[in-house]
């Protein structure tokens, strides 16, 4: 092997990183992370030991005890005998560096544990950059052997929620009081949500967070459904799945669908734990058997090949149509062309091109 071959020295350290060599799993995924050149090529290599890990994504506002949880999940999963990998998401607002440090000091009892894996997503200033270095960090992880990959948010922006679209399962985690419930439907977390936790349950006013849940889940259930339906989007779990190729109209059976359970939990106390993680598998086990969703699982990837081709095409065009894109902008600036005969004549160059 040479040892510039740069396909070469990718092939070397994906195959440590399948066989379960921590130092290698953390310099792949710093390498991912940071895009360092040649991550692509590792990512090939890697992806055809992927696709086994239930990958869990957990989201919420700031404070509702995810981090806390996740240390609790861990253990549980842990218990179980399953290894766990852990991503923290912190996106790029600077005042998240200390939840970071204090979800990192929450699970800091299982850093000399082999079988739990810890780190945090930071790509910032690329346009889509966090969910797609989270969905390729798990990847790196799923080829490591985690059985499980949990992602936790920071808070539940519109990155956050894109993050929690990759994974298989996504835990919504409530607490009472902070008037999550409101929110929920503000931020769409109703619709990202398979599983909810109502956490800080020792505290007042988890029964009535329980029941307000209850009550927009059954009414958005419907809402959702009705939605989906108008847009010609596929709905699974409440959760919008862009456009797959409909099923011929018969009248019949309506889409089978899953309607998200509510858990009260303590994290801080370990209590309703096990309870939480049965709800959640009952979402996996649901998730690999249905057709509906065998059907989000594809829908997943037909995006993800889709947003590669499309920024590898955009790519591809303005790097080849430097000059006269810069062209078009001036005639259109001059109200010499629009802006949409101006695009197609682009297409038309690049299509000349190729
Ligand atoms: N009373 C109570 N406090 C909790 C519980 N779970 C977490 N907390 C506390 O809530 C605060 C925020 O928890 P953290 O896990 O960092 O929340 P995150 O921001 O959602 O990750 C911490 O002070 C935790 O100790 C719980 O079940 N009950
Ligand atoms: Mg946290």
């Amino acid at each position: 092997m040479s040892i510039d071959d740069p396909r070469a020295q990718a092939a070397a350290l994906a195959a440590r990183v399948v066989a379960g060599e921590t130092r290698s799993i953390a310099r792949a995924l710093r390498n991912v992370d940071d895009r360092v050149p040649g991550y692509l090529d590792l990512l090939k290599e890697l992806f055809a030991s992927t696709g086994k890990a239930w990958v869990v994504g957990i989201t919420g506002n700031p404070g509702a005890g995810k981090s806390t949880l996740t240390d609790r999940l861990i253990q549980t999963l842990r218990a179980s005998g399953k290894k766990v990998g852990v991503l923290c998401v912190d996106p790029s607002s600077p005042y998240t560096g200390g939840a970071i440090l204090g979800d990192r000091i929450r699970m800091a009892r299982h850093a000399n544990d082999d079988g739990v894996f810890i780190r945090s997503v930071a790509t910032r200033g690329h346009l889509g950059g966090l969910s797609r270095s989270a969905r390729d960090m798990v990847r790196v992880l799923d080829a490591a052997g985690f059985d499980v990959v949990l992602v936790e948010t920071v808070g539940v922006g519109q990155d956050e929620l894109e993050i929690t679209r990759t994974a298989h399962s996504t835990l919504v985690v409530m607490a009472p009081g902070l008037g999550d419930e409101v929110q929920a439907i503000k931020a769409g977390l109703l619709e990202t949500a398979d599983v909810f936790a109502v956490n800080k349950a020792d505290r007042d006013g988890a029964d009535a967070t329980m029941r307000d849940l209850e009550l927009m889940i059954a009414l958005g259930t419907e809402a959702i459904v009705a939605a989906g339906k108008r847009r010609g989007h596929v709905v699974h779990g409440g959760v919008k799945v862009d456009a797959l190729p409909e099923a011929p109209a018969t009248g019949e059976a309506p889409p089978e669908q899953w309607t998200p359970p509510i858990r009260k939990c303590v994290a801080t106390r370990g209590e309703g734990i096990t309870e939480l993680v049965s709800a959640l598998e009952a979402h996996r086990a649901w998730v690999s058997g249905a057709e509906a969703g065998r059907e989000r699982r594809r829908a997943r990837l037909v995006e993800e090949v889709r947003e590669g081709l499309r920024e590898t095409l955009i790519d591809a065009a303005t790097s080849a149509l430097a000059h006269e894109l810069d062209e078009a902008a001036a005639a259109v600036d001059a109200r010499r062309i629009d802006p949409y005969t101006a695009t197609e004549q682009l297409l038309a160059r690049f299509k000349a091109m190729s």
